[in-house]
Formats: C-alpha cells, sequence, structure tokens
C-alpha cells in the first residue's frame, strides 16, 4: 500500500467544484419538482455551495450556468462568492434554450443564429474577465434528428469556425473547455458526440483548448477510463463533469451507480498525474437531485470523489508495475481490488479533523440547522434551469 501520509498529502489538495444548478429546482421532461427552502437567485444558490465547502473544506468554487445566473453585476456576484467563502469556478454557456437554437446555435446554417449564439459565447468570456473565472466550459446541444436534414461536414466547419472566434478572446490563463454528449436533445447526428471529435477541435485551437468528460455522456458500457487515460497522456484532459447514470444523462450522484467505475477512472488520473500540482485538471460535479435534498446530495458527492480518489491513491503503484512487468494477471488485478476494497472512511475522517472540520460532513450539516433556516427565510425557489 502507498503510505497514508502522502495519500493526506494529495487529498488535501484536491478540489471539486459544486455547480450553481444543482441548488435550484430541477426534474425531468414531466415535472420539476419544488422543494422547499431553494435559492431564489445566484447569490443564494452560491451562499448554499459554501455550506458544501464549509463541511467538507474541499469545495472552494462554484460553476455558473450563463443566463441561468444571469445577474446585473458579475464582480458583485464574485465579491458575494468571496465573501461566502468561495469563489466563482468555470463558466457554463447556455446556447440551448432559445426558440432560434432549434436547428442548432454555433452549427446553425442560419448565419444571424451563428452569429448571436458565438456572441453569447464573447459575452461568457467577458464574464469570466469580471468573475475571474479561468474556464470557459462548451457544451453544444447541436445536431440534426433526419438523415439528410442538414450537412453534417459544414456543420463542423461552421463549429470550427465558432470556436476559434471564441478561444481568440480568451487572455491570460483561461481556458476553452469542450464538452462532448453522443445523444440528446438530438437523435440523429450530434456535433461534438464523442471526444474524439472535441480532441480534434482542441488539438487545432491550441493548448488552452482542453476535453471535457462528463460521465454519464457515453454510450453504455463505454470504458470512460481509457478516455482518461489517453487525454491525460495527451495533455488534453480539461476537466471532469461527475455524476452517475443507470440509463442515459441521468445526473444522478457520482459515484451512486458504479463506485467501482469512478475508483478506475480516479486511478487513472492518478496514475496519470492529473493529482499533481500543475496538470489543471478540474473536478467538476454535474448533477441535478431532483427527489433528495440539495446541499446534503451535493456534500454527498464531494465525499463519493474524495472516496475514490483516497482508494485511488492507495493502490501500490510499485507492485502493480511489478505484476504487470510479470505479466501476473491475477497479482495486478489483486492489486488494485485491495485498494478499491479498502475502507477509506476512517481515513479521511481523520483528515477532516486535521483540517479543523467534522468527520461527518453529512451529519455535522444535519445538526447545523442551516435547512430548517433556509426552509423558513425563502418562499418560492427558483427552478435549476431546464425549463426556467
Ligand atoms: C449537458 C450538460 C452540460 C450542461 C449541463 C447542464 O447534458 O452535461 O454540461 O452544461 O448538462
Ligand atoms: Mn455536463
Ligand atoms: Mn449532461
Amino acid at each position: 500500500m502507498a503510505s497514508t501520509t502522502a495519500v493526506r498529502a494529495a487529498l488535501r489538495t484536491q478540489r471539486i467544484e459544486t455547480p450553481s444548478w444543482a441548488y435550484g429546482n430541477s426534474g425531468t421532461r414531466f415535472k420539476v419538482f419544488a422543494q422547499q427552502g431553494v435559492p431564489r437567485d445566484p447569490f443564494e444558490k452560491l451562499a448554499d455551495a459554501a455550506q458544501v465547502h464549509a463541511f467538507t473544506g474541499v469545495a472552494p468554487s462554484v460553476s455558473l450556468h450563463i443566463p441561468w445566473d444571469k445577474v446585473d453585476d458579475y464582480a458583485a456576484l464574485a465579491k458575494h462568492a468571496r465573501d461566502q467563502g468561495v469563489v466563482i469556478g468555470a463558466v457554463n454557456a447556455n446556447v440551448f434554450q432559445d426558440d432560434d437554437y432549434m436547428l442548432g446555435s454555433v452549427t446553425n446554417p442560419d448565419p444571424r443564429v451563428r452569429r448571436k449564439a458565438t456572441d453569447h459565447l464573447l459575452e461568457c468570456v467577458d464574464i469570466m474577465d469580471a468573475t475571474g473565472s479561468r474556464d470557459l466550459k462548451l457544451w453544444f446541444s447541436d445536431g440534426t434528428n433526419y438523415p439528410g436534414q442538414d450537412d453534417i461536414r459544414a456543420r463542423q466547419d461552421r463549429l470550427a469556425e465558432a470556436l476559434a472566434e471564441v478561444y481568440a478572446r480568451l487572455t491570460g490563463d483561461q481556458r476553452l473547455i469542450l464538452e462532448y454528449k453522443f445523444f440528446e436533445p438530438a437523435f440523429y447526428t450530434t456535433d461534438v458526440p464523442d471526444w474524439g471529435t472535441a480532441y480534434a477541435h482542441c488539438l487545432k485551437l491550441g493548448d488552452r483548448a482542453k476535453v471535457v468528460v462528463d460521465t454519464g455522456h457515453h454510450a453504455p458500457g463505454t470504458n470512460i477510463e481509457f478516455i482518461v487515460a489517453f487525454l491525460l497522456r495527451e495533455g488534453k484532459l480539461g476537466a471532469f463533469d461527475f455524476n452517475s447514470r443507470f440509463y442515459a444523462d441521468d445526473d444522478l450522484m457520482v459515484g451512486a451507480a458504479d463506485p467501482f467505475q469512478l475508483f478506475r477512472i480516479m486511478h487513472e488520473v492518478v496514475r496519470g498525474g492529473g493529482l499533481d500540482a500543475g496538470t489543471e485538471v478540474a473536478f467538476m460535479l454535474d448533477q441535478c437531485h431532483n427527489i433528495e435534498p440539495k446541499i446534503p446530495g451535493q456534500i454527498r458527492s464531494v465525499m463519493n470523489v474524495q472516496e475514490a480518489t483516497a482508494k485511488a491513491l492507495l493502490v501500490d503503484a510499485e507492485a502493480l508495475a511489478a505484476a504487470q512487468q510479470a505479466g501476473d494477471v491475477l497479482g495486478a488485478n489483486a492489486v488494485l481490488m485491495d485498494a478499491y476494497n479498502t475502507d477509506v472512511r476512517p481515513l479521511l475522517a481523520e483528515l477532516r479533523a486535521e483540517l479543523g472540520l467534522a468527520p461527518d460532513p453529512m451529519a455535522a450539516y444535519a445538526a447545523s440547522g442551516y435547512a430548517e433556516r433556509i426552509k423558513a427565510e425563502r418562499v418560492g425557489g427558483a427552478q435549476a434551469g431546464w425549463g426556467a
């Protein structure tokens, strides 16, 4: 086993970003369920996110989604975040909810719609300038529903053109991170359906363009850890959108459906140096808590990522390499399984105590009275965004 001192040191530095939309009401296309006490505006979403950080100690940043989190003054929003003990993280551009985007945003056959979509992406970079955010996170719902509907190849040209314009607008350490998804809402073709497409576009753009792996965006059975290993090796893994799925893009709590998959992913992250300082892999959650309370849902998710990370860090790299080199199939597999089967909860509880936190963040949050307070104070909470 790896030394627990080294494991703790690595766990101390890991940061997990929570999404503003996880704190608002959400649901499916059938029903958005209203929960009591949910935030009524982006300021209250940040206050809730600050609770997740206060009890876990490892979630100090929050992703925004524009225009779901539209405010008049983004510098004031960023200051409010800092006052609460968090910072604003990635800015997600929403070019999928206007009627104009029915046939696509940056890949739309109509140049007027493409201009509108690209202008929104550029506006998101202005927002990043005001908030101090590093990452512009792009996911396009663009695609077609029927064979022949549009020219697949021309849509790639339009996408490349828009991405190049936005990339040229970035300054300093700002990054463009591009997310893929193989289906939904388009059902025949999707313009950025897979990591290969995202990777090819990022490669053309340059060093500050990287790929986002959303764990819910693959066909069933896809070996996500292979994708992670490959992208890390190429220096092109920009970020994760963590969540779990049983069927489609379910956005359930990360580690809930398949904690072993999460461990395998984190093993490749550790193996590829993705936790090392300077590699810039952002660990973000992209989840919706449709039926469970939202703040505890986020706390649980952060803990699930930490547990998978701790297990991955415990893999005895030397023993694994020796078994692999010797062609010892069962021995190598046993090294991984030993780490996976370790109960890391006591280690994480000790780590939290070292950081001056309660060892059980779920219990500490429940005892804090925050949930009761927001239920009493907030009436008429906002939707997360979908259908808003
Ligand atoms: C698309 C997606 C993308 C969006 C988020 C709300 O399915 O994963 O990351 O920004 O959901
Ligand atoms: Mn996502
Ligand atoms: Mn998704």
